[in-house]
Order: C-alpha cells, then sequence, then structure tokens
C-alpha cells in the first residue's frame, strides 16, 4: 500500500490557474479545427489571424486510477468560431458510469452535456455555481462571455477519458449566440 503526502494547492481565483500545476495542457484552434461546426470560419481565422489559443488545462497531477480524485482547472479564452463559442474538446468517460463535479471559479460559461442517444442539455455556469456531470453524460464547457472563463473539475482516477465518440459524431448540440444570447442550436455536422 503505498501512501500518498497530503497536499495543498492555490487556485489564483481571478485566472483560474492551479498553483503549483504539474502539467499544463494548451488546445489550439488548429488541432480542434474539426469540432467546430462552421469549418468556412476555422478556415477564414486560421489564414488571416493565424492560430490562437483557446483553452488551457491545469492538471494537479493526481494519478488516473481507482480511488483518486484527479482534479484539474480550465481556462477557455473568450471569442467565437463563427457563431460557435470557444469550447473544450469534450468527452465521455471511457467508464460510462462515472460522474463528475465543476466548479464554476471565473467568467461566465456554459457546461453542456449529452447522453449517447443525443439527448442535450446545458447548464449556465458562474462563479460558485456547482455542475454536476451525472453518470453516462458526455461533457464539454464553452465561454459565452467576454473574459476568460474558468472552473475546477474532479473525476473518480478509473473513470477515463474518451475523446473518440465525439470527434466521429459530434456533439448533437452547440452553443452559439444568437440575437445576443447563448443558444443550444441543434449541429448541422452531427452524425
Ligand atoms: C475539465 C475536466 C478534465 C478535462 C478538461 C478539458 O477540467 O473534465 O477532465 O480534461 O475539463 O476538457 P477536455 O478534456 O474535454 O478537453
Ligand atoms: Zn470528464
Amino acid at each position: 500500500m503505498l501512501i500518498m503526502e497530503p497536499r495543498a494547492f492555490a487556485i489564483e481565483m481571478d485566472t483560474g490557474a492551479l498553483r503549483p500545476a504539474e502539467r499544463v495542457i494548451r488546445r489550439t484552434l488548429r488541432e480542434m479545427r474539426a469540432l467546430f461546426a462552421d469549418q468556412d470560419a476555422v478556415e477564414r481565422i486560421l489564414a488571416t489571424d493565424g492560430d490562437r489559443l483557446i483553452y488551457e488545462v491545469c492538471l494537479a497531477g493526481i494519478e488516473e486510477a481507482a480511488g483518486q480524485i484527479p482534479y484539474s482547472t480550465t481556462v477557455i479564452q473568450p471569442g467565437r468560431v463563427g457563431d460557435e463559442f470557444h469550447m473544450t474538446k469534450g468527452h465521455f468517460h471511457v467508464l460510462r458510469d462515472r460522474a463528475e463535479i465543476y466548479l464554476g471559479l471565473a467568467g461566465e460559461g456554459h457546461l453542456i452535456l449529452q447522453t449517447e442517444d443525443g439527448t442535450a442539455r446545458s447548464l449556465s455556469m458562474r462563479p460558485g455555481t456547482v455542475g454536476y456531470v451525472p453518470p453516462h453524460w458526455g461533457h464539454r464547457t464553452a465561454n459565452s462571455g467576454s473574459v476568460p472563463f474558468a472552473f475546477l473539475a474532479a473525476w473518480p482516477g478509473e473513470a477515463g477519458h474518451d475523446y473518440g465518440t465525439v470527434e466521429e459524431r459530434g456533439f448533437a448540440q452547440i452553443l452559439v449566440s444568437r440575437d445576443g444570447r447563448p443558444t443550444l442550436i441543434a449541429n448541422p455536422t452531427h452524425v
């Protein structure tokens, strides 16, 4: 039996950065290009402005293993690709019956959830909002505000990340700006 040393981490509440972060993952538009619904907008941005940072994940470095509760903070930059808000890649858990907890830290955004049969929901997230991802719901987050949106997430260590299902089929619904409001609409590219 391995006895881990207890550790405290600090979250910079204004930026959402986790310190000390063991690993920081940066996701840019170029590597996420296939996930946005408006492919013309993707090509236009890459051709005129070049690549852009969409979000960063600061991982605490807790092992992804049964019994552990890995956690991270995520900071999504404000902005849109066409009408669609900047968002995370999104995933299901490999073990579908594992849940997850989100806590809004800064800015505002939406937690977008869907089951494998395409049923979709979205939860508005602000600083202090606790969003619960029940078992069986795929999840992604989008920044629907004008400043960076930061949140903390914690999940069972054995859950695993399945990105393939979202990459192959997309989300059934996407979060876009309609009449100045974040609105969930059917994803024209969903399979
Ligand atoms: C949250 C958690 C992480 C996830 C991150 C970014 O912090 O759900 O497990 O990695 O968001 O989301 P994704 O991995 O889908 O890009
Ligand atoms: Zn998850």
